[in-house]
């Protein structure tokens, strides 16, 4: 699961007539939604105004952590280093309630070494196969956030708040990490979550992307439902409500 690219190495991506990355475009103030999954650009592409976002695809080095959070948060200030201006990282996961949460942060990986098949196997034995998707969504723009109520990390907190304005650094620590951070060395997130809940059956359906034939919603896959209606119930839907409405008043 520990993966790191450079986005200038990689080519960039045509959507339709829609060019939604050009690679080595560091200009201006463009909005970056960061991810190598076209699933999740279509998706997200509801809630971004034409023109403000462009898919950066790239593979930010996921750390090893038992929530979505830091690892988003982390993902998004190695990102901003990356794009040089605002970002978006969106992490997310599926998480079986009977399985402690596995595969949980491990989604990705559980994926491409299992595949959705073999974890229906596996769930398919369970008495409870109730489980949630969710999602974070982690903003970096290099500024702070501390007027709005919402989560931020700020890696160390207290260190953070005495520092006043951030700066970038390679050490910036996780949400909730105890690892000390100096003063300066601070590059606040701010983090949209969302999550929906259902159970685990048999695939059904051939939208969507990545688990959605086995995770069911009120008696629907979501490989069942159109991207309209699957972003009506998501996880990826309800953090980019947040996101998107936080956005559009900033
Ligand atoms: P990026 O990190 O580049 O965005 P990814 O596909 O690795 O792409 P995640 O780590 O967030 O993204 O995804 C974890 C796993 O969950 C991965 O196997 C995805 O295919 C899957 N996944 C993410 N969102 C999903 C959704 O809305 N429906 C079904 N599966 C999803």
């Amino acid at each position: 699961m520990i993966e790191a690219l450079t986005a200038s190495q990689r080519s960039g991506v045509i959507d339709g007539d829609r060019r939604l990355f050009v690679d080595g475009d560091r200009s201006g103030d463009m909005l970056r939604y960061v991810t190598t999954n076209a699933g999740k650009v279509r998706e997200a592409e509801t809630y971004l105004a034409d023109g403000t976002v462009r898919q950066l695809d790239f593979d930010y080095a996921e750390i090893q952590a038992d929530s979505l959070a830091p690892i988003a948060a982390r993902g998004a200030r190695e990102a901003y280093r990356e794009a040089g201006g605002p970002v978006l990282v969106d992490d997310a996961g599926l998480f079986i309630e009977a399985l402690d949460g596995f595969p949980g942060p491990y989604s990705s990986y559980v994926e491409t070494t299992l595949g959705i098949d073999r974890v229906w196997e596996v769930a398919r034995d369970l008495e409870n196969r109730r489980a949630a998707f969710r999602c974070t969504l982690a903003y970096c723009d290099g500024d702070d956030f501390a007027a709005t109520p919402d989560p931020i990390d700020r890696g160390d907190r207290s260190a953070a708040a005495a520092a006043g304005p951030a700066r970038d650094s390679d050490e910036a620590s996780a949400e909730g990490s105890t690892e000390s951070a100096t003063p300066t060395n601070v590059l606040p997130v701010k983090l949209f979550q969302g999550a929906v809940p259902g159970r685990i059956v048999a695939p059904r359906g051939d939208g969507g992307f990545g688990y959605d034939p086995i995770f069911e919603h009120d008696g629907e896959t979501l490989a069942e439902m159109s991207t309209a209606a699957k972003n009506a119930v998501s996880h990826r839907g309800r953090a980019f409500e947040k996101f998107a409405e936080w956005y559009a008043d900033r």
